[in-house]
């Protein structure tokens, strides 16, 4: 054992993995970027935007935190929703603690008691996350929420925050840390996600599409990044195409005169840079595949794993 381990384990250093679990819209991938303090999920107020585990990795000196950020649980229609539930239930049985994150501004239904079910069946210590507190004109609306699910499950804490804004985030890391394993750190300290650039740049030229479009074109899009050049260390040539599953779609995503295609590369390009810290080119292609979300082969090349 080095010197710096017998340190960290003398010091009560913690380690391990933390999933957020819950449905479509809760704000799990807002809480992770917010947590991690990077954008690295996409974000947006249509649901089912997160299809597949990201990884963000929290370093502080008292413990290190491997959160998984999940897709939203809905059920599944197509093989893609199939794939997200699969990622929801492996981010489960890979973790040390859950998080139940629930938007505590919305009103109860059936989804939230098939979500709770799932952290029940996990068998994992779990902590209730009261998220959007920001939107509650008084706090006391959290109390028939907190009864409720006191009464069905035995909670380690229960933490009302706000994502967005960044209420009681700091006592919420605390309270991860405090219920993780005692270990040394499980990646370096300068690392935050297991993603890929390539795949950071598709998600977020796919959040500039869902922040750009109406209700129909979220679920029909994905994004591929097909080709990342560093050209040098200072300048990329980026190419994603945008598959979408009919000609009327694509029209859509195209736009008058190519204006929306335009504003979706201009602000994901504008997003990239700041990610990479240089300038850089970005080519969007659109292009129509019939029925993606039930192909196999599109779907793994979309880093949405069986
Ligand atoms: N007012 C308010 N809005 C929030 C908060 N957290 C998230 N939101 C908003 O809620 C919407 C959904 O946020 P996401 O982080 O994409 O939610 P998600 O749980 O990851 O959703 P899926 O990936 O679809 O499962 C976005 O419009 C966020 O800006 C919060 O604390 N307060
Ligand atoms: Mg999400």
């Amino acid at each position: 054992m080095s010197q710096n381990q017998t340190n960290n384990l003398a010091a009560g250093h913690r380690a391990g993995h933390v999933a957020l679990i819950g449905r479509p819209n809760a704000g799990k991938s807002t809480l992770l970027n917010r947590l991690v303090g990077e954008k690295i999920a996409a974000v947006s107020n249509k649901p089912q935007t997160t299809r597949f585990k990201i990884l963000g990795i929290v370093t502080r000196p008292e413990g290190q935190i491997a959160l998984v950020d999940t897709p939203g649980v809905h059920k599944p229609g197509y093989e893609l929703n199939r794939r997200m539930m699969t990622a929801v239930h492996d981010a489960l049985l890979g973790v040390e603690l859950v998080c139940l994150i629930r938007d505590a501004s919305a009103a109860t239904g059936n989804g939230d008691r098939f979500v709770l079910d799932l952290v029940k069946q996990s068998g994992k210590p779990a902590l209730l996350l009261l998220n959007k507190t920001d939107k509650l004109k008084d706090k006391s609306q959290l109390l028939p929420l907190i009864e409720w699910y006191q009464s069905e499950h035995e909670w380690q804490a229960v933490v009302p925050i706000s994502a967005l804004k960044g209420d009681q985030i700091e006592h919420l890391l605390a309270e991860m840390i405090r219920y993780l394993p005692a270990g040394e750190p499980l990646f370096g300290p300068d690392d935050f996600t297991d993603q890929p650039m390539r795949a950071l740049a598709a998600e977020i030229v796919r959040e500039k599409i869902l922040e750009t479009t109406g209700e129909e074109i979220p679920y029909v899009t994905a994004v591929v990044t097909e080709r990342f050049e560093e050209i040098r260390e200072d300048y990329a040539r980026i190419y994603c195409t945008i598959f979408v599953e009919r000609a009327s779609q694509k029209k859509i995503i195209i736009g008058h005169g190519a204006q929306r295609l335009k504003q979706i590369g201009i602000s994901a390009r504008h997003d990239i840079e700041r990610m990479l810290g240089h300038p850089c080119h970005l080519e969007l292609f659109v292009k129509v595949e019939k029925d993606w979300r039930e192909r196999s082969h599109l779907l793994d090349e979309m880093g949405i794993k069986q």
